[in-house]
């Protein structure tokens, strides 16, 4: 039976969860919080990022949560991201990677992904996620907002097929070519951004695909996208909504009604590399770093 603990395999082979708890714009404290009431509702991929600037309350959720509910590292599946402005060379990419381990006081990642694909550095940052990926820091590699032409160039001048490309992905934004170049590719679609921050709560044909399955808007989104075979991480830092989020494994969105949501597709997106620059892990999309309680022990 289909669950927050079913995997899919990745192209190396390792399992990973489909469904899993993101935690951008999220403080420190909110992430910890957040976590442990995701692994307690039986979440087990958590997806963060250095940009994100919460690695350290996510990390002290993550042991709080297997802690207190008798889990083991393994049990937990780990996405964390190379931010822009630390891409470089292996040295610079493999130190960057001790502090977000210690960040996190874990002592491996499951899937590492360059967060944004920097054009001046992007492939070199990947050969040293590759080097990492052989030294067994990291379980899987793989990228985030990549379009084809990078992608291609990527898959051209290095030797490991990422295992992801986490991409904004919504009923209003369904990168289609970008979705089928990458599957033709062995590489798995991750979505963010699956509600399409919340606008597609309020789609009219969402709301009424609601009301006929007697679900929320969110459960209907996120059903359609495990439908899709799409890895999906959703954000929420209330405990109603973590696990209304996850509570989409029993009831099935007919073909027509599937159909009725593709064709919602607007192919735009939110966010993207060339509409501006991110480079300080407390700018725009940053939170401030803050001190973390750590573990009760
Ligand atoms: C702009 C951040 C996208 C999600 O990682």
């Amino acid at each position: 039976m289909d669950g927050l603990q079913s995997t899919i395999k990745l192209n190396n082979g390792v399992e990973m969860p489909r469904l899993g708890l993101g935690v951008w714009k999220t403080s420190n404290n909110d992430s910890r919080d957040a976590v442990v009431t995701a692994i307690k509702h039986g979440y087990r991929a958590i997806d963060t990022a250095r940009e994100y600037g919460n690695e350290p309350g996510t990390g002290v959720g993550i042991r709080e949560g297997m802690q207190q509910e008798g889990l083991k590292r393994e049990d937990i599946f780990v996405t964390t991201k190379l931010y822009n402005g630390e891409q470089g060379d292996y040295d610079k990419v493999s130190k960057v990677l001790d502090k977000q381990l210690s960040d996190l006081g874990l002592d491996y990642i499951d899937l590492y992904l360059i967060h944004w694909p920097v054009d001046a550095t992007y492939l070199e940052s990947y050969h040293a996620l590759e080097r990492l990926y052989k030294e067994g820091k990291v379980r899987a590699i793989g990228v985030s907002n990549f379009d084809n032409d990078r992608m291609s160039k990527l898959l051209e001048e290095s030797e490991i097929v990422p295992a992801i490309n986490q991409m904004e992905f919504n009923p209003t934004q369904q990168e289609k070519e970008i979705l089928s170049f990458d599957s033709s590719h062995g590489i798995q679609l991750e979505a963010w951004s699956p509600l399409g921050a919340g606008k597609s709560l309020n789609n009219p044909v969402i709301e009424a695909l609601a009301k006929k399955y007697s679900r929320s808007a969110a459960q209907i989104i996120l059903r359609w996208e495990w439908q899709r075979d799409i890895v999906t991480v959703v954000k929420s830092v209330h405990e109603k909504r973590i696990v209304e989020n996850s509570d989409i494994f029993d009831f099935e969105i007919s073909d027509e009604d599937m159909q009725r949501i593709n064709q919602l597709d607007e192919n735009k997106r939110d966010l993207w590399y060339d509409d501006f620059t991110w480079h300080n892990p407390n700018g725009r999309y940053g939170n401030e770093i803050e001190k973390v309680p750590d573990i009760k022990k």
